[in-house]
C-alpha cells in the first residue's frame, strides 16, 4: 500500500512545486512543419532497427496539433508548473543564425496558454533534438555546437524572456554521452567508448554559456540546469565491486555534476588520465561553474554495479587512487557490469522500483556538494504496461495503474521525508517534483512500448484518457490546496 494522499500532502512543504514534464520531440510530431529543420534523431529513429519495431516519431502525440486540449488536461489536473522543452530546429532549423518565426509561434502560443490557466512554465533549452546540421558538422563532439546553443539559449530569452518563469539549459547530458556518443543506442548512434568524452565537456560548456547568455538578458525567471542521478550500488561486499560501483559513479553522476557544482571535474578521473586525448581549457570551467538559481534533478533507480570481466581495463592509477589492484582481475573487456535486481519489484523497462534510495541520491547530493543551489526533482516516473478497462453501459474506459500510482507516491513521500527537518538529506533545499510524464510519448529508442504517461494516448486515434494515476496526483493537489487554505483561515482568525 501506499501513504494516502492526505497523509501525502501534510508533508508537503509551503511553496513547493508539483509539476508534470514532457520534451518537444517525444511529444510534438509535426517534424515538417511551419519550417522546422530536420533533427538528428528524425535521421536516427528512420534507421531500420535503431527504435523497437521501428516505431516512427512522426506523429508522436501530435502535441503540436492538439496543445490546447493538452493544456486543458494540466489544468483540471491543477498543477503548478508544466516542464516542456523548446524544439530547436523549430527555433533554429539548421541550428545557427536567425529564428524562425513560424517556429517561436507555436511556443508563444504554449506560453500564453499556460499562463492564461495559471499554470507557471519550466522550459527546457535543449532535450536531445540536436538540428542535424550541427550533427553532420560533428554534434557534441564539435566545440562549436557549444557556442550554437549559447546563440540559441539567447534568441530564446528574447522572445521568452517574460514568460518563463524556470530555465532549464540542458537535460541530462549524461544520457547524450553516454547512449547517444559511447554507445550507439540514441542520437547520432556514435559508438565511441570513453572517445565520447568531448561531448561531456562540450555540453557543459554550452550549459555555461546558455546561462550567460540568459543572465545577460536579464530574464526574471530562475536558471538551472538538469543531471539524472543514479546512486551506485555494490553488488557485493568484494572490493573489486566497490570499486567497480565508484567507477560507475564517477562515469555516470560526478563526471556531470561535480564541474557544475564545483568548478572541477573530479580527480580520480584527472588523474587516471581516462581522457588524456582530450584536454579541456581551464577558463570553460568557470563557464560551467556559474551560480544557478536550482540544480535540476531526474531521479528514477539505484544501478547495481559489479566488476567487469575486464577488470583490468580500469587504469592502474585510478585503482591505486581508489586503494586496490584492480589488475588481478583480468584483462580487456569493461572494468564494471551492470546487475539486475531479481528480488526486486521491476517497471516494464526492467528498472528496479526502489523509493528508498531516492533518499539515498539526496543525501549523497547534500553531502558531496556544500554549495547545492535549490534542488528540484524535474523528473521521476515509471513505464507500466496498462490495461484498459472498459464500462460498456456508460461507454467510458478506465486505467487502472496501480503500479505507477504508488511509485509515484513512494518517491514523492520518499524525498519529502528525506529533505524535511531531521530527515536524512535536510540540507537539501528541496523545490518541487515533476511527474515524468504529462503523456504516454515516444521514449526514444523504445518507441511506444514504455508508457510513463498520467494520460494513457492511443496511438491509433490519439486520444487522451487520464489513468488512475492521474486522479491521485490530482486529489494530491487537492488535498494540498485544501490544507493550506485551513492554515491560512487559522492564520487569519489568530491575527484578526
Ligand atoms: C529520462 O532519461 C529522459 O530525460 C526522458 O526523456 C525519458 O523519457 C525518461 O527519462 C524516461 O526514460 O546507469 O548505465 O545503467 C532517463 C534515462 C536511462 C538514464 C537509464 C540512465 C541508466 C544508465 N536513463 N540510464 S546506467
Amino acid at each position: 500500500m501506499h501513504i494516502t494522499a492526505k497523509d501525502l500532502a501534510a508533508l508537503i512543504p509551503p511553496g513547493f512545486t508539483l509539476g508534470v514534464a514532457t520534451a518537444a520531440f517525444q511529444i510534438e510530431g509535426a517534424l515538417e512543419e511551419d519550417g522546422r529543420g530536420p533533427a538528428g534523431w528524425d535521421v536516427f529513429s528512420a534507421k531500420d532497427g535503431a527504435i523497437v519495431e521501428n516505431h516512427s516519431p512522426v506523429t508522436a502525440c501530435d502535441h503540436y496539433h492538439r496543445m490546447p486540449q493538452d493544456v486543458a488536461l494540466m489544468k483540471q489536473l491543477g498543477v503548478d508548473s508544466y516542464r516542456f522543452s523548446f524544439a530547436w530546429p523549430r527555433i533554429q532549423p539548421t541550428g545557427s543564425g536567425p529564428a524562425n518565426r513560424a517556429g517561436l509561434d507555436f511556443y508563444d502560443r504554449l506560453l500564453d496558454e499556460l499562463l492564461a490557466n495559471g499554470i507557471s512554465p519550466m522550459a527546457t533549452i535543449y532535450h536531445w533534438d540536436t538540428p542535424l546540421a550541427l550533427d553532420e558538422a560533428g554534434g557534441w563532439m564539435n566545440r562549436d555546437t557549444a557556442y550554437r546553443l549559447g546563440e540559441y539559449a539567447a534568441i530564446l530569452a528574447e522572445a521568452f524572456g517574460d514568460r518563463v518563469a524556470r530555465w532549464c539549459t540542458i537535460n541530462e547530458p549524461a544520457t547524450v554521452s553516454t547512449n547517444g556518443y559511447s554507445l550507439g543506442l540514441h542520437s547520432p548512434g556514435k559508438e565511441l567508448l570513453l572517445g565520447a568524452f568531448p561531448t561531456v565537456h562540450h555540453q557543459l560548456l554550452g550549459h555555461g554559456l546558455a546561462v550567460q547568455a540568459l543572465r545577460a538578458a536579464k530574464v526574471p525567471g530562475e536558471i538551472g540546469m538538469t543531471n539524472v542521478y543514479s546512486p551506485m550500488v555494490p553488488n557485493s561486499i568484494n572490493p573489486l565491486d566497490r570499486i567497480s560501483a565508484g567507477l560507475m559513479d564517477l562515469a555516470q553522476n560526478r563526471l556531470y555534476a561535480d564541474p557544475v557544482l564545483t568548478g572541477k571535474y573530479p580527480d580520480l578521473i584527472r588523474a587516471a588520465k581516462f581522457f588524456s586525448s582530450f584536454e579541456s581549457p581551464e577558463e570553460d570551467m568557470d563557464i560551467i561553474s556559474q551560480p544557478l538559481d536550482f540544480y535540476g534533478l531526474n531521479y528514477y533507480m539505484p544501478t547495481k554495479v559489479a566488476v567487469g570481466p575486464g577488470g583490468g581495463a580500469v587504469p592502474a592509477s585510478m585503482a591505486e587512487a581508489m586503494g586496490s589492484d584492480l589488475s588481478a582481475a583480468g584483462n580487456g573487456g569493461t572494468p564494471f557490469h551492470v546487475e539486475t535486481w531479481p528480488e526486486a519489484d521491476i517497471t516494464a523497462y526492467g528498472w528496479p522500483v526502489k523509493p528508498e534510495y531516492m533518499a539515498v541520491a539526496l543525501k549523497e547530493m547534500g553531502e558531496r556538494y556544500p554549495n547545492l543551489p535549490p534542488v528540484i526533482l524535474t523528473e521521476g516516473g515509471a513505464s507500466f504496461e496498462d490495461i484498459i478497462v472498459r464500462d460498456k453501459s456508460t461507454n467510458t474506459k478506465f486505467i487502472p495503474d496501480e503500479r505507477r500510482l504508488k511509485y509515484l507516491s513512494d518517491h514523492l513521500e520518499a524525498a519529502l521525508r528525506a529533505t524535511a527537518p531531521g530527515g536524512e538529506a535536510e540540507s537539501v533545499d528541496l523545490r518541487g517534483y515533476y511527474v515524468w510524464s504529462l503523456l504516454d510519448n515516444f521514449e526514444w529508442s523504445a518507441g511506444y512500448n514504455q508508457p510513463f504517461g498520467l494520460l494513457h494516448v492511443d496511438f491509433e486515434t490519439l486520444e487522451r484518457t487520464p489513468k488512475a494515476s492521474y486522479f491521485w496526483f490530482q486529489e494530491l493537489i487537492e488535498e494540498r490546496d485544501l490544507a493550506a487554505a485551513a492554515t491560512a483561515a487559522i492564520a487569519e482568525a489568530v491575527a484578526g
